[in-house]
């Protein structure tokens, strides 16, 4: 890659409603891509090149020398991928949440033009129109990766809030020119300075590592929001859209809370549909009689965490908001900017947009955020949050577009607090990061395969709500995942009633949502599905989870990534398997293929067990994979890795210091516990029986709970532990007769990611409730999670595998211990494998164990 020229775009005079591209009166400007500071025009631009082997970021303050203040539109830093090869294709990246990204030809025509006028263009691209000097350029928001037969090429933008990242590219003889256009669009003052983010362009094989790696540097820098524990949850929109009524949401939590083991979901979010008008967000409509605050505390009640939809930027006439502050919105020609149009919200249609450069709207956006939160809603659902970002006039015309998105976004986290997840929806992707904890990468999902015909709007189609278009950029965004947030695919559907999707494409949607192990939430009328429904549910919440489980990135990468018109599936790992996912886009049966070993090049010996119901397939010597697929159908296949070394550890007492569930019994159940233990003692009560005697049904507060939690320490050694595993790939997992909730919420607060299986845990009705999840009758140990038969289960998958067993205890590790090749013990677990004349390699730390298995994993290799 060489550098090219860095230019710049800007008017003499700031006029903000005049601000974009090529305006009239917009002056070019330029000079070389070089190190050093230059002037150029009224400008002084200081350019920092840090260059490695095959990557180098830019780093560039522009000065306004002038005595005036001058109108800076973009900084335009341009390269050369010199002899890029024959073939090239490049990611069409979107804007938006819901805006196309896939791979397309880099043909000579360029971006294709819009039919349906630069307002609607404006609505999924930065740019309601590209400057008139881009006519033959392709152009891709925030980053593209193009790819062709010499390797792949990445440039992109580590948006942060100031400035928007649209990536030109064009053929130019065997080169490929490629520009990074860093969109301002506000005034510069008399010697102001403006420091902008940082332009990355990188050269590599694989255009999903570039975008991976594209992914780390840009959430290291915003401070992405990547460790909420995995989302499963239910959601009204998909099957109730906006008529929902109090009874639909009550009965569904009736519901779920007797299905609670049947499905392990632990949210309920109610969208679209309660609010008395769009912009007044805390009063609710005649089909919500008793408001929001006993909504929310039902669901609470019930055992939930209770979530809400609210679209925070957009206000409509009807609403009490638009009455009280008309001076709050964005202005556009003559008027308040018309943000979007939708027919549902409005008597007229047009919904208009708040403005949060003011510091009124900040405050309000704060305000309610924390009313919300105060409700006891812990999950707000953020939609159409690109009109705060759209091309109008704002108050404070020195706050960017991408400056409006983000301090609003501030304030609505400040207002909602650390410990709210908040999800962007229909949300600029760049100057998000670090605000928001979950983002919806793609178009919504509908009860329909392909657009309407009645929705069709000419240029939209590949945005519109369709199943199609979601699953599109599921495959295609995957590489966002737990880098810059988590990804949501959007809702699961898995009825057969009430939608015209095919049993076939239903499966699709599944398969897409559990190989990307992003977030699932489902949207049905729970109690009309029949059995095999509730198992495609059941299936996807257990896959997407294993996929997500204990991984600090996302993994799961698309396969043929800028293949038109989507890639053709996607591969998800977790630590010990695979799940390659195979989609048939034709609306005819097709035969596919493809070879497993380039998708996971370290399959194990056992054959590829199709998941979701799969249809059969076949494969041959060469780990070529056939299936015969239907319209829309597809192949979920789950591959279990060749695994050498396998690591399983005990949580209490020996990945955190602290015995969680002996310290609460201890402090709150103190009186019953020494008369319970003698009973387990003498036999008479099993491990989990005590644990039920003791726990279930316990009154303690939640924040009491909480409270203790924040308590708790790890191990000094035990992130190097899961580091150390984690760079060898060797299998790391938590085996705990302890409680999911608590090594959930243990996990935040240390940020250290694991794997684990662990019994069920929820507050209902102020009390405490408990599940064993993983018992074993023939086991002499009678806990809640038999280690014995989690090792056990393990190694039917991995014949072969050395297996590590780490513990303490004698109660709960010991059949762990005993059915591992290799025991790490200490205290009542080391005395007790003594008795028994096993060996075991004694520690004090798990710095000790990472020492022991160095020194295993030499031996193997040998
Ligand atoms: C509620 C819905 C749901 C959904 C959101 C969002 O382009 N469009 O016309 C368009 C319409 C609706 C829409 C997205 C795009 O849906 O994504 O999950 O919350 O709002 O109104």
């Amino acid at each position: 890659m060489e550098p090219l020229r860095l230019g710049l775009r800007y008017a003499a005079e700031a006029a903000p409603e005049r601000s974009g591209a090529g305006a009239a009166g917009s002056l070019w400007i330029e000079g070389p891509l070089a190190p050093g500071v230059q002037g150029l025009g009224p400008f002084s631009v200081a350019l920092a090149l840090d260059a490695a082997d095959d990557s180098a970021s830019l780093d560039c303050i522009v000065t306004n020398r002038a005595s005036a203040t001058v109108q800076l539109e973009a900084v335009v830093l341009g390269f050369r991928w010199a002899a890029a090869g024959g073939d090239l294709r490049f990611l069409r990246h979107g804007w938006q949440s819901w805006s196309f990204s896939a791979g397309r030809a880099l043909d000579d025509a360029g971006e294709p033009g819009f039919p349906s006028g630069p307002w609607l263009r404006g609505m999924h691209h930065a740019l309601g129109a590209p400057p008139a000097d881009r006519a033959g350029w392709h152009e891709s928001d925030l980053v593209s990766v193009a790819s062709g037969s010499r390797g792949a090429c990445l440039a992109g933008l580590l948006e942060c809030g100031v400035a928007t990242g649209v990536v030109y590219l064009r053929r130019h003889g065997d080169d490929l020119l490629v520009e990074v256009e860093a969109r301002f669009e506000a005034p510069l003052e008399p010697g102001a300075r403006l420091e902008l983010e940082r332009v990355l362009v990188a050269l590599g094989d694989d255009p999903s590592r570039l975008l991976e790696t594209f992914a780390d540097e840009l959430g290291a820098r915003a401070g992405a929001r990547t460790g909420s524990p995995f989302q499963a949850g239910w959601c009204s929109w998909y099957q109730f859209f906006g008529q929902v009524s109090e009874a639909d949401l009550l009965r569904n939590l009736e519901t779920l809370g007797k299905a609670r083991l049947e499905f392990p979901i632990d949210l309920v979010q109610l969208d679209d549909g309660y609010q008395r008008a769009i912009g007044d967000w805390l009063e609710t409509n005649e089909r919500f009689p008793r408001g929001l605050a006993p909504l929310a505390q039902d669901i609470r009640s019930a055992g939930f965490r209770a979530g809400i939809w609210l679209a925070p930027f957009c206000v409509v006439p009807e609403s009490r908001l638009f009455e009280a502050h008309p001076d709050w919105l964005l202005r556009g020609e003559g008027g308040p900017f018309r943000g979007l149009v939708h027919p549902d919200w409005t008597r007229d249609g047009w919904v208009y947009a708040l403005d949060p450069s003011r510091e009124a709207v900040a405050r309000h956006l704060f305000r309610l955020a924390a009313a919300l939160v105060g409700m006891g809603f812990s999950y707000l659902k953020l939609d159409f949050l690109y009109v705060a970002a759209m091309q109008a006039v704002a108050h404070d015309p020195r706050v960017t577009r991408a400056g409006r998105l983000r301090r609003g976004l501030a304030a609505i986290r400040d207002g909602a607090g650390e410990e709210t997840f908040l999800l962007g929806c229909g949300c600029p992707l760049g100057a998000a990061v670090g605000l928001v904890d979950g983002m919806r990468i793609g178009p919504d999902v509908a009860p329909n395969w392909a657009v309407e015909e009645r929705a069709r709007i000419p240029g939209l189609e590949p945005t519109l709500p369709a199943s199609a278009n979601a699953i599109r950029n599921v495959l295609t965004r995957a590489w966002m995942h737990r880098r810059l947030w988590l990804n949501d695919p959007d809702c699961l559907m898995v009825r057969h009633t009430d939608t015209k999707l095919s049993s076939a494409e239903l499966t699709s949607l599944a398969g897409a949502i559990a190989a990307s192990g992003g977030m699932v939430l489902f949207s049905d009328d729970v109690e009309r599905l029949g059995p095999e429904e509730k198992q495609l549910l059941r299936d996807t919440l257990t896959l997407a989870r294993e996929i997500d489980d204990g991984a600090p990135r996302g993994t799961a990468r698309a396969l043929g990534l800028l293949d038109a018109p989507a890639p053709g599936g996607l591969v998800g790992r977790s630590e010990s398997a695979a799940l390659a996912f195979l989609l048939n886009w034709e609306d005819r049966p097709q035969e596919l293929s493809v070879r497993l070993r380039d998708a996971l090049p370290t399959a194990g010996p056992l054959p590829p067990r199709p998941a979701l119901g799969a249809p059969a397939f076949e494969s041959d010597d060469e780990g070529m994979l056939r299936a015969s697929l239907a319209p829309h159908g597809s192949l979920l296949l789950r591959v279990h890795a060749r695994i050498d070394l396998a690591v399983f550890c005990d949580f209490d007492g020996t990945f955190a210091v602290q015995d969680v569930g002996s310290t609460l019994a201890k402090r709150h159940a103190g009186d019953r516990r020494p008369a319970l233990w003698q009973r387990l003692v003498r036999g008479e009560l099993n491990a989990w029986q005590y644990n039920m005697e003791l726990l279930d049904g316990l009154r303690l507060p939640e924040a009491e709970l909480d409270a203790f939690l924040r308590t708790v320490e790890l191990d000094p050694g035990a992130s190097a532990l899961v580091r150390w595993c984690e760079e060898r790939n060797v299998p790391f997992r938590v085996l705990s007769d302890g409680f999911d909730r608590n090594l959930d919420r243990i996990q935040q607060l240390t940020g250290v990611r694991f794997a684990y299986d662990a019994n069920r845990l929820w507050y209902e009705n102020g009390a405490w409730r408990i599940a064993a999840s993983a018992p074993d009758a023939t086991c002499s140990c009678g806990t809640g999670v038999c280690k014995r038969g989690r090792i056990r289960a393990f190694r039917s998958l991995h014949p072969g595998a050395c297996i590590v067993h780490v513990g303490n205890g004698r109660v709960s590790d010991l059949c762990g211990a005993l059915a591992a090749d290799v025991a790490f013990a200490k205290d009542t677990l080391a005395e007790a494998l003594a008795l028994e004349g096993v060996a075991y390699e004694r520690f004090a730390t798990l710095h000790d164990v990472v020492a022991g298995l160095e020194r295993l994993s030499a031996r193997l290799r040998r």
